[in-house]
């Protein structure tokens, strides 16, 4: 069986870039998320731990805890294995210079990151996820980062993967090869390769969002979930939503389903963010052999302009995608 470290080895020839440089990425990734998955664990003893930190984030959101807690182990994380020189996340309104001009021997990767994704999920004992996404440096060493090395369009990602902390903690990454998954051993704080070569099954069977919001959809996102009901051909699909990105598109990539975050009348832009939610998923999507777009655009081809940009997103089997974007067009 092997070990995370192990199969980042035995497919050297299959990254482009240096493999110790990929396995020092790996190192500081899978140090914070076995940190963080043992506070995970323990969020029911604790009120340290549970609740609410009282800090609205960039977002306007409450900030949990939990959020702050994973969004200081990754930087710290990423700061020891000097690997990383800049870091955007979902818990900081700008970006975080991981290593200072002249410091060391300066670092090329840059890191997008939502550090503890589905964050309402955390008081209930639902599934959680950490999303990541990395990406070569634009500016020359020794030059300052600037804002252009973090606002690169998704097709430019190196990696990307998440980590999802539910009944088991697996790590799913993609570097442009395929999609596999690693399940931690916790009881010796190992990641042993579990899911080799993930794929989205033929099959289509799933259909994940919010439909409480249902009023507020768009007419094109109305008429695919009244078309998902429909008793014909291999339909209805089945229902199934979580309300935690990282859990929703595991099972979906697994069982065969699409999910959507549409825009609504209240979230003109959708709820996701593009930069460290939307791109990464898509990487791993299309990487499974799916699909993943705004309704009508490639994901992975977007433009960002801001570090907190959010976008509709849907992703999924490449039928099921495309026949929503049907239903967008008409
Ligand atoms: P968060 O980054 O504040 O945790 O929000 C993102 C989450 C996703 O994990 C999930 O898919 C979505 O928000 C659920 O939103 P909603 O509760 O509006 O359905
Ligand atoms: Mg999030």
């Amino acid at each position: 069986m092997y070990t995370l470290g192990e199969f980042i080895i035995e497919n050297r020839d299959r990254f482009l870039y240096s493999t110790e440089e990929l396995l020092r990425l790996f190192s500081s990734i899978k140090l914070a998320a076995k940190a963080i998955n043992k506070e995970v664990n323990k969020a029911g003893l604790t009120e340290k731990i549970i609740g609410s930190s009282g800090i609205t984030n960039i977002q306007g959101e409450n900030q949990q805890k939990l959020d702050d807690f994973a969004h200081r182990v990754f930087i710290e994380s990423f700061k020891s294995r000097n690997v990383v020189c800049g870091i955007a996340s979902e818990e900081s309104k700008d970006f975080i210079v991981i290593v200072e001009k002249g410091e060391k021997e300066n670092p090329k990767y840059i890191v997008l990151i939502d550090p503890l994704d589905g964050s309402s999920n955390i008081d209930v004992n639902v599934s959680i996820g950490t999303i990541f996404s990395v990406y070569i440096r634009r500016t020359p060493i020794p030059m300052d980062l600037t804002i252009e090395d973090f606002l690169q369009k998704g097709n430019k990602q190196i990696l990307a993967g998440y980590i999802i902390y539910g009944s088991s903690t697996i790590l799913v990454y993609t570097t442009g090869n395929g999609v596999h998954g690693f399940t931690l051993d916790p009881s010796i704080g190992t990641f042993y390769l579990s899911h080799p070569n993930l794929r989205f099954p033929e099959i289509e069977r799933i259909y994940s969002i919010n439909e409480g919001n249902y009023a507020k959809f768009p007419n094109g996102i109305k008429k695919f979930i009244k078309y998902c009901q429909e008793k014909k051909e291999n339909r209805p699909y089945t229902a199934r939503y979580i309300g935690s990105l990282v859990g929703d598109f595991h099972r979906n990539m697994i069982q065969g389903g699409i999910y959507i975050y549409p825009k609504t009348e209240h979230s003109p832009e959708g709820k996701l963010r593009l930069l460290y939610e939307c791109n990464p998923m898509a990487f791993l999507t299309e990487q499974a052999g799916g699909k993943a777009s705004d309704g009508k655009k490639r994901i992975l081809d977007i433009k960002p302009l801001n570090l907190h940009q959010r976008t509709p997103f849907i992703c999924g089997p490449v039928r099921m995608v495309s026949k929503l974007e049907e239903f967008m067009d008409r």
